[in-house]
């Protein structure tokens, strides 16, 4: 298997496992768990031949620890970035760090200035612990620009914060006077 096999099942699994698992007829729980067997067969009607080692190696391989399996190896699920409504996720609440991150383009920046960051079809903000993710998540928009938030502030008045199992950070909105500077010249 080799990593456009990989990266083309990643971009699948992240499809049917966080948006439209209706799209192969998937069931996911509320705390988004597929059964793999479902999966395969699911996919194997779209067209897709999965099966466990290609799974497996994909649920390893991932950069951000996308997705996890159950102990038992029989369900999988997207550990973040869900908007399908059927799911749920019991994200761990968590106090943040000082400071969070969050990449965007530039493009945005005048509606945020307006709205502040709000979750759009996901569930939630995502939020990075270090700029330099965050710089590659906002380039997957365009120029890039990070947004510096202060969590520790937002948690003290009451907002609260989780930490998905890949260790990115979720919250429902962060409103402007949090978002304390920009660093655009990069
Ligand atoms: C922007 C990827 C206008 C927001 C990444 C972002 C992440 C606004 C876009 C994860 C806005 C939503 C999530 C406002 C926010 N006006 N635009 N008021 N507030 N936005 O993809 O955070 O590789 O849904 O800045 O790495 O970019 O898929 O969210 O640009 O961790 O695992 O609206 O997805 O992870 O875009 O990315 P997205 P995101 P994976």
């Amino acid at each position: 298997m080799n990593t456009k096999q990989l990266n083309e099942t990643s971009k699948f699994l992240s499809y049917v496992l966080r948006h439209e698992p209706h799209a192969i007829g998937l069931q996911l729980d509320n705390e988004g768990w597929a059964d793999v067997e479902s999966l395969i067969a699911g996919a194997a009607k779209d067209g897709r031949i999965l099966d466990i080692a290609l799974i497996q190696a994909v649920v390893s391989s991932s950069d951000k620890k996308r997705f996890s399996l159950s102990d038992d190896g029989l369900r999988i699920r997207a550990v973040q970035g869900h908007s399908t409504a059927s799911v749920s996720l019991q994200h761990v609440e968590k106090e943040p760090p000082e400071f969070l991150y969050h990449g965007t383009a530039t493009r945005f920046l005048e509606s945020i200035r307006q709205q502040g960051l709000i979750a759009g079809s996901r569930h939630h903000v995502h939020l990075s612990q270090d700029i330099t993710t965050a710089i590659t998540v906002g380039q997957r928009y365009g120029k890039p620009v990070v947004l510096k938030i202060e969590a520790l502030r937002m948690h003290q008045q009451g907002f609260k914060f989780f930490q998905a199992e890949n260790g990115v950070w979720l919250t429902a909105h962060v409103e402007t006077r949090f978002i304390s500077q920009h660093i655009d010249d990069l």
